[in-house]
């Protein structure tokens, strides 16, 4: 009856749920855990500085700035587009090793029997957003992704599996960490804004995302 008058986009034609293998977890990290990931982070930056990626074929610059951490990075650029590297596109070197305390959070919650390869960070000032994509650049797409956020809270949203159907939001800060595994693996997903001003954790604002994957089998 009125269920059915919902535009397909509407949030309660997925039951107000994410797809089914998603967990949230808010605030699994406290403050003084969110201190010590920063710092380990910020050693991360210092080895290997956040770049402005740009789209496949267009070249037009992301509004996100990364870096990674780990054996294999998340990297994409006009003319090779969306790949796994070993090396920062930009200074030549190879990525900084994953923290252990990230790795740790990995074997505690992921449920994944094997170590994560690539640590993407994401760095979102107040105005940059993420647009609705998946992510299936990894190898082996069984595995799950684990995030957690540092920072600003912002408006996340997921969908299903294709592009144009139902999805849901909902505001992840600072010391979430989900986990995304199962039939949300393969989920459509980004950020719809940024909350300036709703964190101390860094001192000029804005919004860090760290997601741990597994690439290879
Ligand atoms: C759902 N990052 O780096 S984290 C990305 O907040 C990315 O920076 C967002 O999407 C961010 O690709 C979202 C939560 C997340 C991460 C990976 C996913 C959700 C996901 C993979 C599959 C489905
Ligand atoms: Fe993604």
């Amino acid at each position: 009856m009125m269920a059915d008058r919902r535009p397909p986009t509407d949030s309660a034609a997925m039951g107000d749920h994410p797809p089914p293998g998603f967990r949230h977890f808010p605030g699994l990290l406290d403050r003084a855990e969110q201190e010590a990931l920063l710092e380990l982070i910020r050693d991360v930056v210092a080895k290997a500085p956040l770049y402005t990626p740009t789209m496949p074929g267009s070249g037009k610059p992301m509004r996100v700035r990364m870096t990674n951490c780990g054996a294999l990075g998340w990297v994409t650029d006009k003319t090779r587009g969306y790949r796994y590297q070993p090396l920062h596109p930009v200074t030549g070197a190879p990525w900084p090793p994953i923290p252990a305390m990230l790795d740790d959070l990995w074997a505690r919650i992921a449920g994944w029997p094997e170590q994560p390869e690539a640590c993407l960070v994401n760095f979102y000032d107040a105005e940059a957003r993420m647009g609705l994509h998946q992510d299936r650049d990894e190898t082996d797409l069984r595995a799950p992704v684990l995030s957690v956020s540092l920072g600003d809270s912002c408006r996340f949203r997921i969908g299903g599996a294709t592009r144009g159907g139902a999805t849901v939001s909902m505001k992840l800060a600072s010391g979430d960490v989900v986990v995304l595994a199962g039939r949300s693996r393969l989920a459509f997903h980004g950020v719809d804004r940024i909350h300036p001003g709703t964190s101390t954790l860094l001192r000029n604002g804005g919004r860090l995302n760290l997601t741990l994957r597994r690439v290879n089998p």
